[in-house]
């Protein structure tokens, strides 16, 4: 049977995942833990990367190449760009891109590298199983794109440049990091988050008071979403 991997960036958007899972086996590698569980028959492997780009795409790689998982979902929390996110809401990416990937002195536009692309975009029958699990318990769930940068935004200026350059309408730290390199080795992969913050002057005290809660909405989530993925 295939194994489901579950990443999210912190310790706190993969610990309501933990206390649900069954049979956990902690498997130490390249300094960071893993850990293989089972859920309603399902073989897992669940880690948080630590934050970034850099970590999370380490952490993708190690669960495709290292694990054998073939189907990857993240779950987590970011901030808001689109007005219609609250704090609490959920949004899974269609596409996500780099926002602070930038060579456009050289005439590229912004978030794209030669033999890229802006945009990668994620697997559209997970989205579907989302959907039909937004449905059953009568959530709303936006899909829209995620940007991606190894900055935690906290700012209008910055929200309205990522907003008039790529449409995003929620942003985070790991995403499209994580897409690339599914897409890169050809694995269905799928991203989750509920909202922190709006990436506002308050979002750092947003994101202190609210990530637990926020985190724990994208986890249950994806575990009643594990149950509709046929391995
Ligand atoms: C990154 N994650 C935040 C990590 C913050 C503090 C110790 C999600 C996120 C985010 N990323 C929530 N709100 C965000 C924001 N406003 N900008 C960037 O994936 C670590």
């Amino acid at each position: 049977m295939s194994k489901i991997a579950i990443m999210g960036a912190m310790p706190e958007e993969i610990a309501p995942l933990l206390k649900k899972v069954e049979n956990i086996k902690k498997v130490e590698y390249a300094n960071n833990a893993y850990y293989q569980a089972t859920y309603k028959g399902k073989e897992l492997v669940i880690a948080y990367s630590k934050i970034g780009k850099v970590f999370s795409s380490l952490t993708a790689s190690t669960l495709i190449e290292k694990f054998g998982c073939s189907t990857l979902l993240f779950s987590g929390v970011a901030g808001a760009i689109n007005p219609s996110l609250h704090i609490g809401d959920l949004i899974i990416a269609d596409k996500l891109c780099q926002h602070d990937l930038d060579i456009t002195i050289f005439g590229h536009p912004h978030g794209f590298v030669p033999e890229g692309a802006v945009f990668v975009e994620t697997d559209i029958r997970l989205r579907e199983i989302a959907k039909v699990v937004a449905e059953k318990n009568e959530l709303t769930l936006i899909e829209g794109t995620i940007a991606t940068g190894d900055q935690f935004v906290a700012s209008n200026e910055r929200k309205e440049f990522i907003l008039s350059t790529f449409k995003a309408d929620a942003i985070e730290m790991e995403g499209a990091s994580v897409a690339t390199v599914c897409d890169a080795l050809n694995v269905p992969f799928f991203v989750l988050r509920a909202i922190s913050d709006t990436a506002n002057d308050d979002a750092g005290m947003d994101f202190d008071e609210f990530m637990v809660g926020s985190a724990i909405i994208s986890a249950n989530f994806i575990l009643e979403m594990v149950e509709n993925i046929d391995q």
